[in-house]
């Protein structure tokens, strides 16, 4: 059992599995219509989540979604600071700052964010580990292959278990030489990021080998509303993803998972909870 991780302002423990709301301040999202985020839209977005009993929110202001664009860091720092800040002035939740960006991190953390959600695990701005040994906050370190523009073009790799846990252990090596302490680091797999869709399946399936290979990081798994569940389900959009999104999420921490970054929070806490109260009887 991982004792805890380590965030900017406090320890947060894994008695049981953390579930990560998702936030996001993308034009798609809480935007007025036009340039503009709404604060207001993005606190009750927030409360309702709080409510609905998130541990952890995560903000993020760059989609990574394929066919997205790379936003400038000022953009993003104009999207996300403002809902941080009024975020983490509402609510005493742990906030993460989903970028990938060491200039926008680093105002994050100021404005109250206390982890950052680095999906490319290092590889598109190292000094990321930097802000994150600076702040003592927590650090996502996601598996993608290639960068930005080509992370969803990769061809595929034979075996995606060693691919994944060669990366592991690079951007932990990484994050450690700028500082960053082993209770600050949570480990992901990348669902959907440069993997096939049998290889986003088998990931998963096999998830416990990797939890046992890296037994002092929590896992972390993302897969709500992924794409692949739309494609087991018959092409299913993504509003016809719950059922599967929550099928996925009861696998990954019946693996191992510690911690699942989830669009439907309540109906995920519903679902963990039962998977917790038979996992207490093995
Ligand atoms: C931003 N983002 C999109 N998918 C993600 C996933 O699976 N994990 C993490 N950590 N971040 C993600």
């Amino acid at each position: 059992m991982k004792k805890y991780w380590q965030t900017a302002r406090r320890k947060l423990s894994f008695e049981k599995t953390l579930v990560m709301a998702i936030l996001n301040v993308t034009p798609d999202s809480f935007s007025d219509g036009g340039d503009f985020f709404s604060i207001d839209d993005a606190l009750r977005q927030a409360e309702s989540l709080v409510e609905a009993g998130a541990d952890i929110l995560d903000i993020g202001g760059e989609s990574t979604r394929p066919a997205s664009r790379r936003v400038s860091s000022e953009e993003e720092i104009r999207r996300v600071l403002p809902v941080v800040e009024a975020i983490t002035g509402r609510f005493y939740i742990p906030v993460s700052i989903d970028t990938s960006k060491s200039e926008v991190a680093a105002p994050a953390i100021e404005a109250g964010a206390e982890i950052i959600n680095d999906v490319s695990g290092l590889r598109f701005d190292e000094k990321i580990a930097q802000v994150a040994a600076a702040e003592n906050s927590g650090l996502i370190l996601m598996h993608l292959r290639g960068d930005f523009e080509t992370m969803h073009k990769q061809s595929p790799v034979e075996d995606i278990l060693k691919e994944v846990s060669e990366a592991f252990r690079r951007s932990i090596e990484k994050a450690e030489s700028f500082g960053v302490k082993p209770e600050q680091i949570a480990l992901d797999i990348g669902v959907g990021f440069s993997k096939t869709f049998n290889q986003n399946l088998e990931l998963l399936a096999k998830l416990d080998k990797l939890v046992a290979e890296f037994p002092n990081f929590p896992m972390l798994v993302g897969t709500s509303r992924k794409s692949f569940i739309g494609k087991v389900l018959g092409d299913a959009s993504v509003d016809e993803r719950l059922g599967g999104s929550l099928a996925s999420a009861v696998i990954a921490v019946w693996n191992g998972a510690n911690i699942v970054r989830v669009h439907d929070v309540k109906a995920t806490i519903e679902a963990l909870k039962v998977v917790e109260a038979i996992k207490r009887e093995l």
